[in-house]
């Protein structure tokens, strides 16, 4: 049985998580806020986490490949050696280069914090230059990499929503708004694992927002 480790507020958790949904693979779930994970499990500190009968992984394209590799069927990369590899790269370009970037903005896009104006500049240029390449490779056909639902679209389903929200705050325009990711998201957010994923995001986030503010309360 595989223990998928984390909260489900994390978009790295909820892209292992719709994998596994999507596959029909079944897994429980353990409650790991950042700071209360075991280390011998995932090394940094980080979520998510898998728990396997063989030891742990960590990092959420890694538990992709496992995933992938140990339960073939309901595949998420194709057959074909250079497709899958194609798949790959969206999820690689999406994950690293688009919300890896972005993440320089959540202090202040989603956490009350501050980003400094020139933190902020050099973000928004690298992320120009990053989605004006992640346009040259993402299809929207209607999914990420063509016709079919791929790991692309695990990463798509979780990373661009933040990536267009985070730049519409911080710099008043959302910076995808010229792909077709609005109407993207609309038609993933279609399939059941999805309306799943998002939900328990949602009760997960108001859990994380209460126990915030009552720390915060505790301290005054
Ligand atoms: N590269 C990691 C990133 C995971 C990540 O940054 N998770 C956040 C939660 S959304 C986290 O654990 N942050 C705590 C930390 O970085 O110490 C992955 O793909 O799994």
């Amino acid at each position: 049985m595989l223990t998928l480790c984390g909260f489900a507020a994390s978009n790295y958790y909820n892209k292992v998580k719709l994998a596994l949904l999507e596959k029909g693979v079944p897994f429980e779930e353990e409650l790991a806020w950042v700071g209360q994970t075991d280390l011998a499990a995932s090394p940094l500190g980080k979520v998510p986490y898998l728990k396997t009968d063989e030891g742990a992984l960590s990092e959420s394209t890694v538990l992709l490949e496992y995933i992938e590799a140990k339960y073939p069927a309901h595949p998420l990369l194709p057959a074909d050696p250079f497709a899958a590899a194609k798949v790959r790269e969206l999820l690689r370009y999406t994950e690293l280069h688009l919300e890896l970037v972005a993440r320089n903005l959540y202090p202040e896009a989603f956490f009350g914090g501050k980003v400094s104006d020139a933190a902020k500049e050099k973000t928004g240029q690298q992320l120009e230059k990053n989605i004006a390449a992640f346009a040259k490779l993402a299809k929207f056909a209607p999914y990420l990499a063509g016709d079919t639902f791929t790991l692309a679209d695990c990463g798509g389903a979780v990373h661009l929503q933040l990536v267009a929200s985070a730049t519409k705050i911080i710099y008043g325009r959302d910076y995808l708004a010229e792909l077709p990711v609005r109407d993207y998201l609309k038609r993933l957010g279609e399939r059941a694992t999805v309306q799943k994923v998002n939900a328990d995001r949602k009760a997960n986030t108001e859990l994380m927002m209460a126990a915030a503010k009552a720390k915060a309360q505790a301290k005054t």
